[in-house]
């Protein structure tokens, strides 16, 4: 980080409530779309470490009320947190720091969108999952954050993203990707786009089974990353949830979908050795117990059967996304080398086919929970 930009953050921290002297920064490589730092203070002699992080206001339009839903979010999950006792809850939920004016934001001269949390300490977070044991983890810990968030009403949360998760519109927007072709790269993928195409059937699934009222909306995470749970560093206990910008009303089988997705391959979300792609049985089986266990209180037994195959659907559906930004010009997800968001693609899409591959005895395992 160069002295303009620890410049820059030192300025930004003066904004938000934070009474300390600055001590130094760094970027955080995370998330294809934000910007996050790391910044250290020292009040009355002790560090405190907090996180500053941008919000990419062209994916978020309406940042506002977005950290409206974040600031609601937060304290409603601590409430229940020390409702059940819980202890060390800065550990266990985001707490968003206020600028001095008093809202969850700051606009710097520029026009950039900060927002700013206390840095959640002696965790660690993990691109793809390791082991069984993390597994079980993720699915308790989103299972676990459904839950806490089952009693906010999912109309008082803004909608952040219209049709975040809505695969119709997805697969619409890659049509006219290919049709338009902009930068020419329809050729180079042609495989990918063959089986996207063909996978159409699948496309409807959640989306139909929503409006014939088998499976509601609730408050959902939409984004459950495996790197978005954080693992204390010695135990290896999920402790806290994090990038909370998509919660929002949604189906928990986005969330579960996501889950599957990024959790049951020791592999990352760009892996080109595709051999080494597949769904992993012990990986899932944890994920799936998990989930199940602490989703007790409020998961019905259709949602429940929808588990395994919203794992193929929003697997594919990310792999859509990254198809159509490939083909677009990548605007949207950051990239970091030549034909990345292909390279992400055919990832997900390796995963996708594994998933359809081994359904049923995924099912199986579901069933028996
Ligand atoms: C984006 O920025 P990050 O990594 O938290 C994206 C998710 C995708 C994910 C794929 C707002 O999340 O939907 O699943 O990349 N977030 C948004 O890694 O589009
Ligand atoms: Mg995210």
């Amino acid at each position: 980080m160069n002295t303009d930009e620890r410049a820059q953050l030192q300025k930004v921290g003066k904004s938000f409530r934070i009474d300390g002297e600055f001590k130094e920064a760094h970027r955080i490589k995370i998330g294809h779309i934000n910007e996050t730092f790391a910044v250290a203070y020292l009040i009355d002699g002790r560090e405190v470490r907090y996180i500053h992080q941008t919000l990419n206001t062209s994916v978020f339009k309406e940042p506002i009320p977005l950290m409206g839903n974040v600031l609601q979010v937060t304290e409603h999950l601590r409430s229940r947190l020390s409702q059940e006792s819980a202890t060390d809850l800065d550990r266990r939920a985001l707490r968003v720091i206020l600028a001095r004016d008093g809202k969850p934001f700051h606009i710097d001269a520029a026009g950039r969108f900060w927002r700013t949390f206390l840095f959640v300490e002696r965790v660690k977070t993990y691109e793809a999952a390791e082991t069984p044991a993390q597994a079980y983890q993720a699915g308790l810990a989103f299972g676990h954050f459904q839950s806490l968030l089952s009693d906010l009403r999912a109309k008082d949360l803004a909608v952040t993203i219209p049709d975040f998760h809505n695969t119709r519109k997805r697969f619409q927007r890659l049509s006219a990707a290919i049709d338009k072709d902009d930068v020419k790269r329809a050729g180079i993928a042609a495989r990918e786009i063959r089986f996207a195409l063909d996978q159409e059937p699948m496309v409807d699934v959640l989306l139909n089974a929503h409006a014939r009222g088998e499976i509601p909306e609730r408050v959902t995470h939409n984004d459950t990353k495996f790197n978005n749970v954080m693992l204390d560093y010695e135990t290896g206990e999920a402790m806290c949830v994090v990038d909370l910008d998509t919660v929002m009303p949604g189906l928990v089988l986005y969330d579960f979908g996501d889950m599957v997705r990024t959790t049951t391959s020791r592999t990352a979300e760009d892996e080109t050795y595709l051999d080494r792609v597949e769904l992993e049985m012990p990986l899932f089986q944890e994920l799936a117990r998990g989930y199940v266990e602490s989703t007790r209180a409020f998961l019905t037994p259709k949602e429940k059967s929808y588990l395994v195959i919203a794992g193929a659907l929003i697997t594919y559906t990310i792999g859509i996304r990254f198809l159509t930004d490939y083909l677009e010009g990548d605007h949207y997800f950051r990239v970091h080398r030549q034909d990345h968001n292909l390279d992400r693609c055919r990832k997900q899409f390796k995963m996708v086919r594994s998933i359809l591959e081994k359904r049923d005895a995924m099912q199986r395992f579901v069933d028996s929970l």
